[in-house]
């Protein structure tokens, strides 16, 4: 029996969706569409407001959302909250050194800022539709540039921090970027991310880019390239603090974020105006059952989709007040997001699984030192969440009493898709509830057959499209329709395995395709292969996932080497620094075996299912290896496993 946390009479109180209300604006999202989509549309203010609502296929694929509207996206999160009450905080921001001073920025001067960088970046040369791509720390000018973007109707690449300069360079080549925003460096842990010194060693791969436009944060040393770089305290006096916002048609592209999928390079996943703003806002306050007053804290990065939705755009465009935090959960000390939210009175506290399993591991003394009766809800994603990590984060976070939303969704439907809504669903550890408004879970076997009825599991897919969802590949909208509406045919597969339990909650069982979830980050099998490849010594390799206890999946790496090259301790580290040179510290694999042949079918497919097994030390359940062309190759590797 799975254990059942119902609402609590607390969570009840208040909120804007009760179980009732669930049952009818689900039931009417999915009936009709239209009518429900109607009823939402003035959470937006519009140039011109929308007469259409959805008009999608999924074959050939062509997705489009209150297609006849027209707005400015930065007018939504800005200017409506500052004519109202110019002097309402916006952003709260906490620096990584707990002695560095808060920022407050009020919706009023948000809005400045924003303006004043949009005419920056005009001046630059930046217009609308024109791609900029923005590397920044957590800080509120990472907001500023997203929201100066907006204004402009220029279209943001935010590219995480971490990323490598191949990688980034890599990313500004595919958007055909221009336009670079960045800062000096960033501070995470007491350590020094050099970005600019990053973004310099990009530009040096890939010298397509005409401007940058620099943040001092840090006030590290950085070069300055005369012509192309120019610091933006130097820029921000000299412009005007007011810069009209650009009217933009419904389905004009807002941003890209690149993620990876189990082909090929990372994909730029494009996100519109509308549908995308509309979609943030109503997750955001029906599923956070945001209060006017409250505090936000979002603990993800601006560079993944998590920061789009629920530190920008979803907030703000509700008029809701964001805590900002540079830094890391155990810096300087194990207690550091306890502090924070003992500090700041956060009321709403939204992290990922693997930040809790590693807090867990430090035990209760660092929750319980301080006072955290400020928080009303708590929130997970990123990955599914074991449930004992459920259990710590109710018990010893929640003291008992908080509901937990644990929210699934994916850079490519921009925003929540299946939760528990607090005043709505009895919680299960680890279970992702139900599937939000106008979301048509369903699930399928191999062959593509709906699987009918409760308690059972297969492949997720969605039947039906969301405002929210992803438009597009950019500049590849073939790889978009491969990637997700070919598996299924007229079905968006989300590469996801999921079960549907005896009373109808949905839980994730993880990705089903090539797709590894590292502390919450998606990495691409393939990605890590071409890197290893790219190492003169490397001829061959194969990348799989294994369980991890604090990062969900580790990154298992075999490797063959090419004729006469020696293994050793050195090449192996070497192979390590190879894969961070070429996609970032979160990629470095935590297992390199050299091994001299991978396990292959006769027509020479490397057995994937076989290498995930010996990854997880599953020796005894390798399955058919009737097929294998070199049965001495797996016990090798076997026996090479039970060596580590
Ligand atoms: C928002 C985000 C998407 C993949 C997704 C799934 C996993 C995210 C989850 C979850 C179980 C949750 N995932 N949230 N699995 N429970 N609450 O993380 O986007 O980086 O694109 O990753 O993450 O596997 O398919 P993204």
């Amino acid at each position: 029996m799975d254990d059942i946390y119902p609402v609590s009479a607390a969570a009840a109180a208040g909120t804007r969706c009760d179980a009732a209300t669930y049952a009818a604006m689900h039931g009417q999202a999915l009936a009709d569409p239209d009518t429900f989509w109607r009823g939402q549309v003035d959470r937006l203010q519009w140039v011109r407001k929308p007469r259409v609502m959805g008009n999608w296929r999924w074959d050939p694929v062509n997705i489009r959302w209150f297609e006849d509207g027209v707005l400015n996206v930065s007018v939504n999160c800005l200017d409506r909250w500052a004519a109202a009450d110019p002097e309402r905080l916006a952003i709260i921001w906490e620096a990584d050194d707990p002695a560095v001073p808060n920022r407050r920025l009020s919706y009023g001067e948000l809005l400045g800022e924003t303006c004043r960088m949009a005419n920056a970046l005009a001046d630059m040369g930046v217009r609308r539709g024109d791609r900029v791509t923005i590397t920044m720390p957590m800080i509120p000018e990472a907001a500023v540039a997203m929201l100066a973007c907006a204004r402009l109707g220029a279209v943001h690449s935010v590219v995480f921090g971490g990323f490598s300069p191949e990688a980034i360079a890599g990313r500004i080549a595919d958007a055909d970027s221009r336009f670079v925003v960045t800062a000096d460096a960033g501070m995470r842990g007491g350590k020094v991310v050099p970005l600019k010194a990053h973004v310099d060693a990009a530009l040096a791969i890939e010298p397509r880019v005409a401007a940058v436009l620099v943040v001092r944060h840090s006030g590290a040393e950085v070069a300055m390239v005369p012509g192309r770089d120019r610091w933006w305290h130097e820029v921000r006096g000299g412009v005007a603090k007011v810069s009209p916002p650009e009217p933009m048609g419904a389905e004009d592209p807002l941003f890209i974020l690149y993620t990876s999928g189990s082909t090929g390079k990372p994909k730029g996943v494009l996100h519109t105006q509308a549908g995308y703003l509309l979609w943030a806002n109503l997750t955001f306050e029906t599923v956070f059952d945001y209060r006017a007053g409250e505090l936000f804290w979002c603990t993800a990065d601006v560079g993944w989709v998590t920061g789009h939705s629920y530190i920008v755009y979803g907030p703000l465009s509700a008029g809701a007040t964001v805590l900002m935090f540079e830094g890391v959960p155990t810096w300087p000390e194990v207690d550091r997001f306890w502090a924070v939210v003992a500090k700041h009175k956060v009321n709403i506290f939204y992290t990922a699984p693997t930040a809790l399993r590693s807090l867990m591991r430090e035990g209760e003394a660092p929750v319980e030192r301080h006072d955290l009766s400020s928080l009303r809800l708590l929130g997970t994603v990123g990955e599914p969440i074991n449930p004992e990590a459920w259990r710590w984060y109710h018990r010893v976070v929640g003291k008992g009493r908080l509901p937990i939303v644990d929210t699934w969704w994916q850079t490519e439907t921009g925003g929540a898709m299946m939760t528990p809504l607090p005043g709505a669903h009895p919680a299960k550890p680890g279970a992702a509830g139900f599937p939000f408004f106008g979301v048509a879970p369903a699930l399928v076997d191999a062959d593509g057959r709906f699987i009918e009825g409760n308690d059972v599991s297969g492949n997720l897919v969605l039947t039906a499209s969301w405002p929210g969802q992803a438009r597009t590949v950019y500049g590849d909208h073939q790889r978009f329709v491969e990637t997700y509406f070919t598996a299924y045919h007229g079905l968006y597969f989300t590469g996801d395995g999921a079960r549907r339990d005896a009373d109808g909650q949905w839980w994730i069982t993880g990705r089903v395709d090539d797709v590894i979830n590292v502390s919450g980050h998606r990495l691409g099998t393939a990605e890590v292969e071409s890197a290893l490849v790219g190492h003169a010594a490397v001829a061959e390799a194969a990348v799989v996932g294994f369980p991890h206890d604090i990062k969900g999946q580790g990154i298992y790496a075999y490797v063959t080497l090419k004729a006469g090259v020696e293994g050793s301790d050195a090449l192996v580290a070497d192979l390590r620094a190879e894969v961070r040179r070429s996609i970032g510290p979160i990629a470095s694999p935590d297992h390199i075996h050299l091994t001299p042949a991978l396990p292959k079918t006769r027509s020479g497919k490397i057995m994937r299912r076989i290498l995930r097994k010996i990854a997880e030390n599953e020796h005894g359940s390798l399955g058919d290896v009737s097929t294998l062309a070199d049965p001495a190759v797996v016990e090798a590797l076997v026996a090479g496993r039970l060596n580590r």
